[in-house]
């Protein structure tokens, strides 16, 4: 591996990889960024991760960090410059119940509804209408303060909005006029964040003897 930095495994679109992302820019640790097609995954990642999921952080002391959420922990242990892991237990148990659920029934849905031909047994709209159980959870949330367990962004909006982005796209009309007002308002501020530009820059796959490409190079 580098003798310099430790190694992002990532791919630009996955919501998981987006959210690492994030937090590896906020805390500002400089990482190797490794652009990965998964229809061909470099032999370097599957050797220090065989499950083959990105994204995948490899440390230099060869430690290997290949859950998202725990890479996003690991990030901000370093440095929270805006406090989006908040010591408060009531949110910290609203924050992993959401998350929990975004990555569990949420993530399930999701893919239904994104892929509906692939799963005949039920229309779109059934899937949407599966989906849509999160979304009144957010929403309600977003009724009691500006971000989903606080006035201020958290590792659980950071952690969630990808994959409302990617439910969105889905069908942007549908959502447009849909009744989840305040989920729009959210994600609209998120999407508009110069952090989510920056980790959605674009990077050709790499490849054994490419150059190095930092992410958040000084
Ligand atoms: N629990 C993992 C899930 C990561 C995951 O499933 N990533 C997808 C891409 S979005 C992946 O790598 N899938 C493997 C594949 O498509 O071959 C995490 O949180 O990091």
């Amino acid at each position: 591996m580098s003798e310099t930095f430790p190694i992002l495994y990532s791919f630009r679109r996955c919501p998981y990889a987006i959210r690492a992302r994030l937090a590896i820019k906020v805390c500002s640790i400089q990482v190797e960024l490794r652009e990965v097609k998964l229809a061909d995954k470099p032999m370097q990642m599957l050797e220090c991760s065989p499950k083959g999921t990105v994204p995948v952080l490899h440390l230099l002391d060869n430690t290997v960090i290949d859950e998202s959420l725990e890479i996003m922990k690991w990030a901000l242990s370093k440095h929270d410059p805006h406090n989006w892991l908040l010591a408060d237990f009531k949110k910290s148990e609203e924050t992993n119940r959401l998350i929990s659920f975004n990555d569990n029934e949420f993530k399930q849905c999701l893919d239904h509804y994104k892929y509906a031909d692939r799963f005949p047994e039920h229309s779109k709209t059934y899937y949407r209408e599966q989906a849509e159980v999160f979304l009144k959870m957010l929403e309600e949330n977003l009724n009691q303060a500006r971000f989903l367990v606080s006035d201020h962004i958290t590792l659980a909006d950071m952690a969630i909005f990808p994959f409302i982005r990617q439910f969105v796209l889905v069908d942007k009309d549908w959502f447009e006029y849909s009744e989840y007002k305040k989920i729009h308002i959210w994600l609209n501020n998120l999407l508009d964040m110069a952090i989510f530009k920056e980790v959605m820059n674009k990077y050709p796959p790499w490849h054994p003897g490419n150059a190095i490409q930092l992410f958040n190079a000084i």
